[in-house]
Order: C-alpha cells, then sequence, then structure tokens
C-alpha cells in the first residue's frame, strides 16, 4: 500500500464520516477522523480476510471496541468491498439500517461483535483469541496449518478505563496470547473533555504489568504503525498493545484536538472548512477518492487469492486426515440433536441441582466435543469442571476447563468472544447474585443471540450462613428480564439433565441454568411425558385427583416444597397441582392450549419461588397469591433462614389452604 493509497483511504474515511454524522444529526466523528490513517493500514494492508467470504473460518479478527467510533468500521468495511453499500451509509443510524449508531453483529457481513458499551469488544478480542489458540491446536498438524490468525482490536481511552478491559486483559496476559493486538487510540480526550480529569495513569505499565507487549508510537506514522505491527506479530507468548498519540477530529480545523469533535456533528461550516483543507470536493456529499476504489479493487483480488491458497490448504490437510476433519465438522457444523447417555437420577435421591448438573456437564462434555469453559474461582462449588480435560494455559492449550479467575465480568465477556469467534461451544459459571457483576455481557450475549451456557448456583436464599450479600432475590427476575436469555431452574436432579439438554439444544442465544447449592429429593413426575411437556417451559409435576382446584407454580426447589406441602394436606390436598416452571419465557411461549390445560382458568393459582414476585403477578392471576421474598436474605443455617422468611412446608400449605377457602 502506498502513501497515496493510505492517503485516499484516510481521505475517504474522513469524508464518509463527516457527511454521515452531519446527515444524521448525529453521532461520532472523532474517533474515525482520528484513527483514519490507522484504518487504512488495517483493511488495506495488515487484515488477512476476504470481502468476498466474510465467514472464512480462518480470518483476522477485527474488533471495533470504541464502538461510537462505528463511521469508521462502515467506511472500511464499504471500501474493502464488504456487503454495505453507500446507500447504508448515507442512511447512517436510521431505523432498519445496517449503519445502526454502535455497530451491530450480524446487521452487516464484517461487523464481529456489537459494540458500544466500552471495554466490551476488548474482552471479545481476548476471548477471539483464545478461542484461536485452542481450535488451531486441535486442527493444525506439522504438515499443516489451517488455523492461524490475529485478533486486532481498538480502544479508546474510554475502553482503558472500564473495568472489563483489566479484568480480560490481565487473563490475556496469564494466558500469553501472542496473536492478539490492541491499538490504544490515545487521544486523551474523551466525552467531558482532557483524560487529565479523571485518567492520569501509565497505561503501557499497567499492561506491561499484565505481561503484555507493548509500544508506542504516532497514529500518523504510517510505516512506524506497520514496523510495530510486524514487531506484535513477532512476539509469539504475549499479547501487544501498540498505544498510539493521535489527534480526535483530525482533519476539522478548529476543532480538531477538543471534544467537542467526539459527539457531535462537526457542523456545516466546519465540515466545510475541513473539506478545503483536506482537499475533499465541497460540492460532491460522500465524496469517495478514486484512488481508495482503485487500491481496494486490487487488495481483493489478492485476498481472494489468499483465501483460495488457504482452500486448497485446507482440503490437503481434510483428504490426509478424515479424522480431523470429522471432527472439525463437529467443531463448526454441529448436528441438531445430541445424542448423549445422560447419568439416571433414581427418585428419592438427595442430590444438589449444582452436583447434578456437574454430572450432566460431563456427560455433555464426552458428546460434544468443542464444549469449554469454567467457572470464576469457583469451580469447586459451581460443580463446572471437566474431568481429564485439562486446564487451558498457555503451556496446555488442549486444556478444556478455562480459569477465567474471580472476573465475572471479563468472564463473561471473554466467552462471548469465543462463541463470536465460532468454532467452540462455550460456557461460564459463577454464583447467581454475582450475575450482579456480569449483566453487560449476558445482555449482549443476548442481544447477540450467541448460544453461550451459563451456570449459576447458589440460586437462593438457601446458601444459608453466606447472607444476605450472597443470597440472590431479585436476580431471577433480573434475569428474567432480559429478551433472548433463556432461564431454566430446575426443581431436582432430573430436571437439571433436561435442563442442560435443552441449554445444548438452543442454538438461537444463551441460556442460563439456575441451579441449587442444597441437595434436593427427585420426585416422581405425575406426567410421563414430562421430559418432552417441560420442554415447553412446565409441566405437571403433582397431578390433582379430578380437576384441580388449585394450581401450585413452583420453580427450582419450591418444585419439593409445594409437592410436600401438598402431601401433608392429606385427603385435602387431592386437589392440589403441582406444575414445575422450568422456564418462564418458554411457558408464555407455548401454544395456548398447552397453557390453559396445564392451569385452567377455574383453578387458583399460587406462585412460590424464593425471590421477588415481580413478574409473576399475571401468573398468579386475580384471586391469585405468591408466595416470594420481598427483602434480602439473612444469614444463618439455611434451614433457618429459610423458616424465618416463610418457606416451609407448613407455610406453603397455610397458603394453599387459604387459597382454597
Ligand atoms: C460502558 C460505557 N460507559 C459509557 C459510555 C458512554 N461513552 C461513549 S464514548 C465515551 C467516551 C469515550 O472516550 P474515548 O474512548 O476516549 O473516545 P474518544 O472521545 O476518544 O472518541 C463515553 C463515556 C459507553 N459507551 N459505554
Ligand atoms: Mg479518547
Amino acid at each position: 500500500m502506498e502513501n497515496r493509497d493510505i492517503e485516499a483511504v484516510a481521505l475517504t474515511v474522513r469524508s464518509l464520516t463527516m457527511d454521515a454524522v452531519e446527515k444524521a444529526g448525529s453521532g461520532h466523528p472523532g474517533m474515525p477522523m482520528g484513527m483514519a490513517e490507522l484504518g487504512a493500514l488495517l483493511y488495506g494492508v495488515v487484515l488477512r480476510h476476504n470481502p468476498a467470504e466474510p465467514d472464512w473460518i480462518d480470518r483476522d479478527r477485527f474488533v471495533l471496541s470504541a464502538g461510537h467510533g462505528s463511521m469508521l468500521l462502515y467506511a472500511l468495511l464499504h471500501l474493502a468491498g464488504y456487503d454495505l453499500p453507500l446507500e447504508e451509509i448515507k442512511s447512517f443510524r436510521q431505523l432498519g439500517s445496517k449503519t445502526a449508531g454502535h455497530p451491530e453483529y450480524r446487521a452487516a457481513p464484517g461487523i464481529e461483535t456489537t459494540t458500544g458499551p466500552l471495554g466490551q469488544g476488548f474482552a471479545n478480542a481476548v476471548g477471539m483469541a483464545v478461542a484461536e489458540r485452542m481450535l488451531a491446536h486441535r486442527f493444525n498438524t506439522p504438515e499443516h496449518t489451517i488455523i492461524d490468525h490475529h485478533t486486532y482490536v481498538i480502544s479508546g481511552d474510554g475502553c482503558m478505563m472500564e473495568g472489563v478491559t483489566a479484568e480480560a486483559a490481565s487473563l490475556a496476559g496469564h494466558l500469553g496470547l501472542g496473536k492478539l493486538i490492541a491499538f490504544y487510540d490515545d487521544n486523551s480526550i474523551s466525552i467531558e473533555g482532557s483524560t487529565d480529569l479523571a485518567f492520569t495513569e501509565d497505561v503501557g505499565k499497567r499492561f506491561e504489568g499484565y505481561n503484555w507487549h507493548v509500544c508506542r508510537g504516532d497514529a500518523y506514522d504510517t510505516e512506524g504503525i506497520l514496523r510495530r505491527v510486524e514487531q506484535a506479530k513477532a512476539e509469539a507468548d504475549r499479547p501487544s498493545l501498540i498505544r498510539l498519540t493521535s489527534t480526535i477530529g483530525r482533519g476539522a480545523p478548529s476543532k480538531a484536538g477538543s471534544h467537542e469533535t467526539h459527539g457531535a456533528p462537526l457542523g456545516e461550516e466546519e465540515v466545510a472548512a475541513a473539506k478545503k483543507a483536506l482537499g475533499i470536493p465541497g460540492d460532491q456529499p460522500f465524496y469517495i477518492h478514486p484512488g481508495a476504489v482503485e487500491f481496494f479493487s486490487r487488495r481483493r483480488g489478492e485476498l481472494e487469492k489468499e483465501h483460495v491458497r488457504w482452500e486448497s490448504a485446507f482440503s490437503a490437510w481434510a483428504g490426509k486426515n478424515p479424522e480431523l476433519h470429522q471432527q472439525w465438522k463437529a467443531f463448526f457444523a454441529p448436528a441438531g440433536r445430541v445424542d448423549v447417555e445422560l447419568p439416571a437420577f433414581p427418585v428419592g435421591e438427595k442430590v444438589a441441582t449444582r452436583a447434578a448438573g456437574g454430572k450432566v456437564l460431563n456427560a455433555f462434555a464426552k458428546a460434544v466435543p468443542n464444549l469449554v469453559g469454567g467457572a470464576a474461582d469457583l469451580a469447586p462449588s459451581t460443580k463446572t469442571l471437566i474431568a481429564d480435560a485439562g486446564d487451558f494455559q498457555r503451556d496446555n492449550p488442549g486444556g478444556r476447563n478455562m480459569r477465567f479467575g474471580v472476573r465475572e465480568h471479563g468472564m463473561g465477556a471473554v466467552t462471548n468472544g469465543m462463541a463470536l469467534h465460532g468454532g467452540l461451544r462455550p460456557f461460564c459459571s459463577t454464583f447467581f447474585v454475582f450475575t450482579d457483576y456480569m449483566r453487560p455481557p449476558v445482555r449482549l450475549a443476548s442481544m447477540m443471540g450467541l448460544a453461550v451456557i451459563y451456570v449459576f448456583t447458589h440460586d437462593s436464599i438457601y446458601v444459608g450462613e453466606d447472607g444476605p450479600t450472597h443470597e440472590p432475590v431479585e436476580h431471577l427476575a433480573a434475569m428474567r428480564a432480559v429478551p433472548g436469555l433463556t432461564v431454566l431452574r430446575p426443581g431436582d436432579a432430573e430436571e437439571t439433565a433436561l435442563a442442560w439438554l435443552m441449554a445444548i439444544e438452543n442454538t438461537d442465544g444463551p441460556t442460563a441454568l439456575v441451579l441449587t447449592r442444597q441437595k434436593l429429593e427427585v420426585y416422581p413426575k405425575a406426567d410421563e411425558s414430562w421430559r418432552e411437556t417441560a420442554r415447553l417451559g412446565a409441566y405437571t409435576a403433582r397431578e390433582a385427583e379430578g380437576n384441580p382446584r388449585i394450581v401450585v407454580i413452583a420453580t427450582g426447589s419450591e418444585v419439593s416444597l409445594a409437592v410436600k406441602a401438598a402431601e401433608a394436606m392429606g385427603a385435602a390436598g387431592a386437589g392440589v397441582r403441582v406444575v414445575s416452571m422450568i422456564c418462564r419465557e418458554r411457558f408464555l411461549a407455548a401454544p395456548e392450549d398447552y397453557r390453559r390445560s396445564l392451569v385452567p382458568s377455574g383453578a387458583k393459582r399460587l406462585v412460590v419461588e424464593a425471590g421477588v414476585s415481580l413478574g409473576w403477578e399475571g401468573m398468579a392471576g386475580e384471586g391469585g397469591d405468591i408466595l416470594s421474598i420481598e427483602r434480602f436474605g439473612e444469614s444463618g443455617p439455611a434451614a433457618a433462614v429459610a423458616e424465618h422468611l416463610g418457606f416451609t412446608v407448613e407455610s406453603v400449605r397455610k397458603r394453599i389452604e387459604s387459597l382454597l377457602g
């Protein structure tokens, strides 16, 4: 790429950015204008990708963690030849366009992840680099290298300030992810003004402390940047941070360097002056320099050849390694239904659903070879270790157990990156109460439809002695409030096995398995085909004699409680049906006749769940009741805390009796 090509591309990035933001009347011109040269180099020289085949598995990944600079990405994707027509750039930020305010995964090819919440993209990039290393180890042979790519990310001051970046960077340094290369857009500006207001640490030193290779340069010294990228690539054992001193809004004659360019249109006058200074024809909105078009039409050809070379290497590899090739298919194109021998849990056995979950996870680990994951330093408690599978570490890339450390936020975002990369089925795990520390990536996984599995244990006040800080009460409501997240709270070990199966089969979005710390007795299921009906979200665990007079809708540990309460009523309990609602969202989406048959309109309803009632009001209906917990828990033995909060067989029984009148 000659200097004039770089200039033509950078000029076009600035031209499209200014006009798109101006036309939309909103957006962030500063970042793309400041990073235009780096963008030109990335898409012009550095990235090994193929715009004609955006799903090429061995492409380099590029993540724009500073997602507010979305126009940088859109301009470059358009120029590089991705299916993102100029018309889309002209409708930047408009309803239904592919050019949303912040990049949205799958909105257009070439957008590798949804970014905008600062720091998430950085951590996603770490996850992508983890995936690359895992897959390279599994599939490359001494003769053929079929997985070998880099992950690049641009982060701004905001990303660098966010804790999630720190968590993920620390993990990446520990793991020695040499193929991860981060650029830091070091423009010393964020929204409120100079970063001196709040951010005066030495980022470079911090990253050196994380075991990163750190170097520094000028964002407009293009040769220097390419040299530093080569140095970074040569660093096999450490991720690299290339810190580039830059000017926000570069090219805007009076506003460059000011926070005013961060997140508002430059204004007609400033745009006109900028265009004049840059040599952009003032009478041609959305001007594209012909040199940029010419350059990328050449470049596309080269990249297509690169891809063809990879494809022939892949064919040669597949021919020589038929078994590995079969494995590859299992990783990248898994069959729909999984055949697995699930552990049996006899009725009457007392087993915590977390313990059952651990057994089931291990059964699935045998059947689903790309199932990988781990916990935020809680694996002994969440029971999420895959036996005999080793730890994923810098010197053991074949390990399947991730040791995320005490970094829930980073764990969630890194797991998203692993899922985004493709080829892996990642899970991660912590105590349910600490989902508070990982809501942002859970939300993004749901928004992106990533097939991530969460194992959240210690799901209620039954945690006991650890006290209210460790006892989730509002968390089921909070998780169920996330659109697209499937929340499963099984009532016993058998249901846990089914819940895991549902999680594995759900490839449209994330699934949260909410499991108990305490032991629960496996109960007989009145509905013989419960393994099928429960997939609709709920089924009859205990049946009434004749038409039910009352339906007790319970989840998780409260199902057996409700069954016991009904049994304790003797003959008076004959009219009590107990429904295990393993997944409220699925039940609400189930066919109406199924919903009505399970919860008939003639019966009274009692909802029992050891958490806040928020969201259950409709299910209880008029004249119904909800046994819930509308406060924080207490520290004490689980049984004492439960009794204190009214979760006993007796109290459930009383509620039922008072409803029956
Ligand atoms: C988690 C999160 N918090 C806050 C914001 C709002 N926000 C968007 S950009 C920005 C400032 C970012 O500064 P920097 O990364 O330096 O970007 P620059 O101004 O240099 O373009 C903030 C606070 C956000 N997008 N995400
Ligand atoms: Mg900045």
